[in-house]
């Protein structure tokens, strides 16, 4: 027996059906968000990032135009089991014309559609409205100058019309995910005002009927942003409501919350109340840090609750990191591959079993079981996942990242 077929017995033995975990795991497609390859730098040529977000580290070999990137991320691609999707920012567009934020078309992202088509992969997009001029004072949407609100609700309305763009070219639903970064630094003598603009402008921003076949729209809450630190006007008390109200989607990101609250425990809520959820998975340190995605109890307990709940289909799995200090393509796979790992291990967890121990009140055996599966030889499974996608079966795609670095990135000066 190979030690793929030992582990399946064992997992057999527990009451885990190992071929129908591996088959829902082949369908899950995470969006893997373009940004990790520049640090957030966009093809505009914007100059600093801005929005209270900081991508730390001078790691020689960032992708510098869309080929750089591109490649970048086939090679990144090449190393991940599975067919996935790009999540994209709106300052990604490529284009001669110079087009300002509230012009975008979707012509100005051909070029991402022709990629994705050609790879089989889907498009996610997020309208950026942080590194501009226009929200150089920290507010957007929100902010107190109407003519300002106005430039970036159109371009929010850009932003979801490229969408519906993408999710029609690639024949499956697209995500719009609205995060803005307004906030401020001192204490406000007003905290109303602001969020009463937010409303307003986000109603209108979404006011367009699109084809609800190829877009879905989400907004993303945040606790603070580096220099806004004592108020930020799109809380999740804001966004929870405006979504139950709305129906657009809440979009969870791991980073925005207090630091020992449990975003995973937030889940089967939001399912309950949602149809969908959108997550961003990133790995906070101390703050909103965005560190690479490692596979840790955090990850672990985010996937679990997807899966316990039955979810896969409903929650939309973003990775949401920018490490400017490690090879950017070996953060991608490690935080893709981890993701996909978290995910296996709870397709390999029978929780129904564990449900039943726990409604029974058998706390020490659910206790023993969950404690024993910990040690189950879940690699012997994630291996054959990679074999059968043809990808590098454990470490062995460090080397191909290496080789990579040696011949391309570092050639990028
Ligand atoms: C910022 C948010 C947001 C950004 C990206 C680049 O705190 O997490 O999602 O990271 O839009
Ligand atoms: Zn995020």
């Amino acid at each position: 027996m190979t030690r793929f077929e030992t582990a399946r017995e064992m997992y057999g033995n527990i009451g885990v059906d190992v071929d129908s975990a591996l088959a829902k795991l082949q369908n899950v497609k995470i969006s893997m968000h373009c940004w990790q390859g520049d640090d957030v730098g966009g093809f505009e040529n914007a100059g600093d990032l801005t929005g209270g977000i900081a991508a730390t580290g001078n790691y020689p070999g960032k992708a510098r135009c869309a080929e750089e990137l591109m490649a970048d991320m086939d090679k990144a691609f090449s190393l991940i089991p599975g067919k996935h999707k790009i999540n994209l920012h709106a300052c990604y567009a490529i284009t001669e014309e110079k087009p300002d934020r509230n012009e975008l078309e979707p012509k100005h992202f051909q070029a991402w559609v022709d990629y994705a088509k050609k790879r089989k992969l889907g498009l996610d997009f997020n309208p950026t409205f942080f590194s501009h001029p226009k929200a150089a004072e920290g507010m957007t949407l929100s902010h107190p100058k109407a003519e300002i609100r106005k430039f970036w609700i159109e371009h929010g309305k850009c932003c979801r019309r490229i969408t519906e763009f993408f999710g029609r070219e690639l024949n499956q639903l697209s995500l719009n995910n609205v995060w803005i970064p307004d906030g401020l630094k001192e204490i406000p003598a007003d905290r109303l005002a602001p969020r009463a603009r937010l409303k307003e402008s986000l109603d209108e921003l979404f006011s367009e009927n699109l084809d609800r076949n190829f877009i879905i729209d989400s907004v993303e809450s945040k606790v603070f942003g580096i220099g806004l630190e004592a108020y930020t006007v799109g809380s999740h008390e804001f966004y929870l409501n405006y979504a139950a109200k709305t129906g657009v989607l809440c979009l969870l990101d791991n980073g925005h919350y207090h630091p020992t609250e449990n975003v995973a425990d937030k889940i089967p809520s939001m399912l309950l109340y949602a149809d969908k959820l959108a997550l961003h998975v990133t790995r906070p340190m101390r703050w909103d840090s965005d560190h690479v995605v490692l596979l840790n109890d955090d990850l672990r307990d985010i996937a679990n609750e997807i899966v316990r709940c039955d979810a896969l289909d409903r929650v939309l799995i973003g990775l949401d990191f920018f490490d400017a200090s490690v090879n950017r393509i070996a953060a991608w796979v490690i935080g893709m591959r981890n993701m996909q790992r978290a995910l296996l291990a709870a397709l390999l967890t029978p929780h129904r079993k564990l449900a039943k121990l726990q409604n029974d009140g058998k706390f020490y055996e659910m206790m023993a079981l969950n404690e024993e599966l910990k040690t189950y030889p879940m690699g012997d499974i994630w291996d054959h996942f990679c074999e059968i996608n043809k990808v590098p079966v454990r470490d062995a795609w460090l080397g191909k990242v290496k080789r990579y670095e040696r011949d391309v990135l570092s050639k990028r000066v």
